[in-house]
């Protein structure tokens, strides 16, 4: 089963959206493996965002996902990480659609409320970057089957 790594960014903590990010993931049927409420150090945040590190706004981005905690999560399910991606909208809140989580609180791109992995690849570095193995729950759920 796939999974993904999420993250309500420091702006989404503060506006108290945990709770609303968590259960939109929870009603569309997919499945939270882990979760933790953490601030991100300095070292954590160059490496998550390494790929970012030539890009002007790159200092911008570290200080603001380490300016406070995050709430960082991974989420299982059947093509979890594209479908999180979908949900979460266009990087860019102005560009992103109604419905979508950055479509619906986000105003700005240096804000966007959220993260989710881009690509398989990128779920099992930065899951593995983020949490622990015995962090991690395998477990079913009876409702599994109905959705
Ligand atoms: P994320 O990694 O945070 O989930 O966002 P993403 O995949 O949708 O976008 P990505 O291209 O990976 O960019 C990472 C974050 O950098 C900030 N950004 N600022 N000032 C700018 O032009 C600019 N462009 C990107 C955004 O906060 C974006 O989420
Ligand atoms: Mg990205």
């Amino acid at each position: 089963m796939e999974r993904t790594y999420l993250m309500v960014k420091p702006d989404g903590v503060q506006r108290n959206l945990i709770g609303d990010i968590v259960s939109r993931f929870e009603k569309k049927g997919f499945t939270l493996v882990g979760a933790k409420l953490m601030t991100i150090p300095k070292e954590l945040a160059e490496t998550h965002y390494g790929e970012h590190k030539e890009r002007p706004f790159f200092g911008e981005l570290v200080s603001f996902i380490t300016s406070g905690p995050v709430f960082a999560m991974v989420w299982e399910g059947e093509n979890v990480i594209s479908t999180a991606r979908t949900m979460m909208g266009s990087t860019n809140p102005a560009e992103a659609a109604p419905g979508t989580i950055r479509g619906d609180y986000g105003v700005r791109v240096s804000m966007n409320v959220i993260h989710g992995s881009d690509s398989p690849a990128s779920a099992e570095r930065e899951i593995s970057l983020f949490f622990e193995e015995q962090e991690l729950n395998e477990y079913d759920k009876v409702v599994s089957k109905w959705v």
